[in-house]
């Protein structure tokens, strides 16, 4: 497949040259070998004559295979220089690995996602990382030609430019544990217009201030407009362990019947589910969700609670309330625009040179 991103073509050539040299060699040597042994054949040849050594062959084998080896190494060392070194205008994406999906929190605007956008023609740089007490992974995206190592509790690094529009795989390479077949996800290439467009819907899927009505109406309009679908996030996030059908098929020894009112003990409202996921339970498989966004909560609580049916009793506004308070949703406010990197280092010199430069003295030039 051909490679979608700029250095891809280096490396691509790189690989091409190093292994067209390998086959030519192979060939030659194993052509030459056969003609050898056919030619000089016991029953052919019985006296050999003596040979001398030959300077100048000799100088031949020695310089020419030595200049193809230096070559060879010129070249993938170049390539390697190029993967490895992070452009400085390169914008962040952090990347967290764990048993057994992949995650990507965009900094600058606190966004998180479980799929990877960019835009095109713009270097990014993945900060690689694993919760310490997860295991190792490998961040794969083939078309790119890119891979690293991805461990618990430390920073690792990437990078790449995409010249082409499009959807790719990435692909966990490290063997990670039962689901690691399944640690795949995709990173989506568009123009820059789409990508602020989509940034901007992911920053309000996150801060819009969440409302009653729509706590209490898994048909609220704002759902919509916000593109969040929680039977999609069951579906993708917990179908895996509670079943489908919210029976606990998925986990047969704790198995909860949500469809029954003896499954619950935590309680199927959609403020008891809240809090729920963001708490996780103790002790047991059912983690904590920090990644969704309170109007991702409610649009999978309700969705989770959908499967008790007429049963399930319904939140009083003093519920909703609590709620607010309990997770201060009434306060969680969008981040700061942040400064380009350039701009505050500037603001920083300023501010150290002010700070330590005597009166009078005038600023030096360049540096
Ligand atoms: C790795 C398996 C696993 C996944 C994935 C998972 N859960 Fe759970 N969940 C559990 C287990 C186990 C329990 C029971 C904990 C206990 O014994 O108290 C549980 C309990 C719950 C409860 C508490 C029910 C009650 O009242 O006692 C809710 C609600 C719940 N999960 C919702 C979810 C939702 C929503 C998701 C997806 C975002 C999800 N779970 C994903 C394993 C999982
Ligand atoms: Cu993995």
């Amino acid at each position: 497949m051909p490679g979608a991103s700029d250095i891809t073509r280096d490396l691509d050539r790189a690989f091409w040259w190093i292994g067209g040299v390998c086959i030519v060699l192979l060939a030659g040597i194993t052509v030459a070998m056969l003609i050898l042994v056919f030619k000089y054949r016991r029953s052919r040849v019985t006296t050999t004559s003596q040979v001398e050594g030959h300077r100048l062959l000799e100088a031949v084998w020695i310089v020419i295979p030595t200049a193809i080896v230096l070559w060879m190494f010129y070249v993938g060392y170049k390539g390697f220089g190029l993967i490895r070194t992070m452009p400085s205008e390169a914008m962040v994406v952090q990347v967290t690995g764990k048993q057994w999906a992949w995650t990507f929190h965009y900094p600058e605007e606190g966004v998180d996602s479980d799929r990877m956008v960019v835009p095109v023609g713009t270097a990014v740089r993945c900060e690689l990382a694993a919760p310490p007490e997860d295991v190792i992974h490998s961040f794969y995206i083939p078309d790119f030609r890119v891979k690293e190592d991805v461990l618990p509790g430390r920073s690792t690094e990437l990078w790449f430019r995409a010249d082409r529009e499009g959807t790719y795989n990435i692909f966990c390479a490290e063997f990670c544990g039962k689901d690691h077949a399944k640690m795949i996800t995709t990173l989506k290439v568009v123009p820059e217009a789409e990508y602020r467009e989509w940034l901007r819907a992911e920053v309000a899927k996150k801060y819009e201030p969440l409302v009653f009505e729509a706590f209490v109406d898994a048909n609220h309009p704002k759902f919509r407009e916000l593109s969040i679908d929680g039977p999609a996030l069951y579906a993708t996030f917990c179908a895996s362990c509670h079943g489908a059908a919210g029976d606990g098929s998925g986990l047969p020894n704790e198995a909860r019947d949500f469809r029954q009112p003896s499954g619950w003990k935590l309680g199927p409202k959609v403020v008891d589910v809240y809090r729920t996921l963001s708490l996780g339970v103790e002790g047991t498989r059912m983690r904590a969700y920090p990644n969704f966004s309170p109007w991702e909560k409610v649009a999978v609580a309700q969705h989770v609670r959908s499967f008790l049916g007429e049963q399930a009793p319904a939140d009083s506004r003093q519920d909703y309330d609590g709620l607010v308070q309990e997770y201060g949703l009434d306060k969680i406010q969008k981040p700061k625009e942040a400064i380009p990197v350039e701009r505050a280092m500037e603001l920083l010199v300023q501010e150290a040179g002010a700070a330590t430069r005597p009166a009078g003295t005038t600023r030096p030039h360049g540096g």
